[in-house]
């Protein structure tokens, strides 16, 4: 038995000192100190032995139990140590590294065109306004001499909330509270949103607009030719040709359509200008003195004129985009590319 048990401690430091993992020095200990351990198993024959063997082997057993625990204390120190220098080594920071970088947002085409469109208009001493775009009938119609009859009032065109208030077709309303906030003289630009029931390849039920006006005295159609003949120089290029065209408005008498010479061709003719050398890009005209008389201007005193655009269209020429729907899609490989 005693060489059993010498035996026992030679095979328990050789399998201690062998483990080099956590669990698999706990292993080792199991199978040597366990319940169903080679002590235990050793142990089970001291029931043969003599009265006084008995406790000598006994102690014996006791000492090489204690060494073997002692030695697993020791390697379980020195393998936890090994495995935390492994962990630190493995999960390494290096904290030199530049961070992860947070993708970047890009300005809608539309915003970047409105503020195009609006600093050159500011540049030429005209204030930005904003307006509801839930409006009542009165500054989206009744007040731009569109009474209740008027054919541009249709149902088919105009969203209803109820009798009285509607989604703003225009942003022309914005320049109705602006007459009625300041007397002349006066330059005002309104950007927005505007809604019509209209939905197909090219019109989407929202879009939006840029419209303006400037009143004071003396203003003729020579100041409307001017201001928009600046603007369109300033925004496409000073060598655009532009064109006025007669035209009809319920807000503006006389009115006007202002074409460019076709971004695309340069007036060659081509699918985008449909043959025509020219593109549409504004409405124009001078302010109808029945729009006048709603927001009481003295129209014997104050003249002026007002012009609008949709910004789609515009950007759509500035940018080269052929689908007026990659505006609506937000797709981001549309938009970084702005
Ligand atoms: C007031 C008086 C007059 C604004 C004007 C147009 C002509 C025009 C369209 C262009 C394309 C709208 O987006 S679009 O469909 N606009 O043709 N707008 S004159 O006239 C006004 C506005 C406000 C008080």
């Amino acid at each position: 038995m005693r060489e059993q048990l010498a035996e026992l401690l030679e095979q328990g430091r050789s399998a201690l000192m062998a483990a080099d993992t956590a669990d698999a020095l706990q292993q080792a200990r199991v199978a040597l100190l366990g319940k169903k351990g080679s002590m235990t198993g050793i142990m089970k024959g001291m029931g043969r032995m003599t009265a006084e063997e008995r406790p000598v082997i006994g102690a014996l057993a006791n000492k090489i139990k204690v060494e073997l625990e002692a030695l697993f204390e020791e390697r379980a120190a020195i393998v936890q140590q090994q495995e935390m220098q492994q962990r630190l080594a493995s999960e390494r920071i290096d904290v030199t590294l530049p961070g992860r970088t947070h993708a970047r947002g890009s300005k809608h085409p539309v915003t970047l065109v409105t503020e195009e469109i609006c600093d050159i208009f500011a540049s030429l001493g005209f204030g930005v306004e904003e307006g509801p775009e839930v409006e009542q009938d009165f500054y989206n119609f009744e007040a731009l001499n569109m009474p209740k009859d008027h054919p541009a009032r249709d149902m088919q065109d105009t969203f209803y909330i109820n009798d009285d208030v509607v989604l703003r077709t225009h942003t022309s309303p914005v320049q109705i509270r602006a007459m009625l906030k300041h007397a002349p003289p006066v330059r005002v630009i309104a950007p927005g949103t505007v809604y019509r029931r209209d939905s197909d390849i090219t019109h989407t039920p929202m879009f939006h607009q840029i419209e303006g006006f400037l009143v004071d005295r003396h203003i003729t159609f020579g100041d409307l030719k001017g201001v928009l003949t600046t603007f369109i120089t300033q925004f496409f290029g000073k060598n655009v040709g532009v064109r006025f065209r007669p035209s009809f408005f319920p807000f503006t008498e006389p009115s006007a359509e202002v074409d460019i010479q076709c971004v695309i061709c340069g007036g060659s003719g081509c699918r985008v200008c449909k043959k025509s050398g020219w593109l549409e890009i504004l409405g124009s005209g001078m302010i109808d003195p029945e729009v006048f008389k709603s927001v009481n201007y003295d129209s014997e005193k104050y003249s002026g004129f007002a012009f609008g655009m949709g910004i789609e269209r515009i950007a759509m020429l500035k940018y080269g985009v052929n689908d007026l729907r990659l505006f609506f899609e937000n797709d981001v490989r549309f938009l970084q590319q702005f």
